[in-house]
């Protein structure tokens, strides 16, 4: 069986964008490969759950539009504070989709300015190569795969959407459900330890299979933590099994 690289070894690697050494060294500060998606409707409940996770968590992954009081202010100035106190990484997974011209206007206009406070960006690769190269504030994190029941990103999109990753200087990694090449750091939704499914098409596996069998970097944990009895303990739990899992898988 091939052997994954380390954190360590991935840091050391020539050429790594300013983002994805930044995650990596939170990840060995932290003991933490657990990003947190933090998919709630409030700013309160978003800042509460920032500070409850905070310490257990690389990263806060958000989808800034379903927050139904955002307000610049109230809403993203508290929470840049809140990730400089805990000392993580704010990711806003907006899955770009568009043509460059409206990606650069999508990414630093309208109310939500994201690039102005997102470390890292979530973005298909659909609209191709050049269509990511205004993401300059920002890690781009592809999506190459998706965790959900019946979609289109089969193999052979998978493939060229992963050259489209491998070559773009402003992408740090790739969210999807198989391994990738080693310089691109890998994100993998869809995990739980408690259920298999949502009845929405979402599909779920466990910290330990996806660090064995994709050699995963990073996972994604949303309704695991947000919906659970208490946050702060779930979070812990699955930072905890996400470490193992990442200690194990290097043999
Ligand atoms: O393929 C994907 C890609 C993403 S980014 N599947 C996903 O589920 N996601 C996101 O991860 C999704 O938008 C949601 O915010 C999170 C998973 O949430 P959960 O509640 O199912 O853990």
């Amino acid at each position: 069986e091939k052997k994954r690289k380390s954190y360590q070894q991935k840091i050391d690697s020539n050429n790594l964008h300013s983002k994805a050494k930044k995650l990596l060294e939170v990840a060995l500060e932290k003991k933490s490969n657990l990003i947190a998606s933090a998919d709630v409707l409030t700013t309160k409940e978003l800042h509460d759950l920032a500070e409850k996770v905070g310490p257990n968590i690389v990263a806060l992954k958000t989808h800034i539009d379903i927050i139904t009081d955002f307000d610049y202010d109230k809403t993203i100035i508290p929470l840049i504070d809140i990730a400089a106190k805990h000392n993580f990484l704010l990711m806003e997974d907006r899955k770009f989709a568009d043509i460059g011209n409206t990606q650069e206007l999508q990414y630093s206009y309208g109310i939500y300015k994201i690039s102005n406070w997102a470390d890292l960006i979530t973005s298909q690769v659909i609209g191709g190569f050049q269509s990511l190269d205004f993401f300059h504030n920002s890690g781009v994190i592809a999506i190459l795969g998706m965790s959900s029941a019946g979609t289109l990103t089969d193999k052979n999109y998978r493939d060229e959407a992963t050259k489209i990753a491998q070559s773009h200087p402003n992408v740090i990694g790739g969210v999807a459900q198989n391994e990738l090449p080693e310089e691109l750091l890998l994100f993998t939704p869809g995990i739980n330890l408690d259920t298999k499914g949502d009845g929405k098409g979402q599909q779920y596996n466990t910290p330990e299979h996806v660090f064995r069998n994709l050699h995963t970097d990073f996972i994604i944990v949303g309704r695991g933590i947000y919906k659970a009895e208490n946050p702060e303990q779930a979070s812990l739990s699955y930072k905890i099994a996400g470490w193992d899992a990442y200690e194990a898988s290097l043999g």
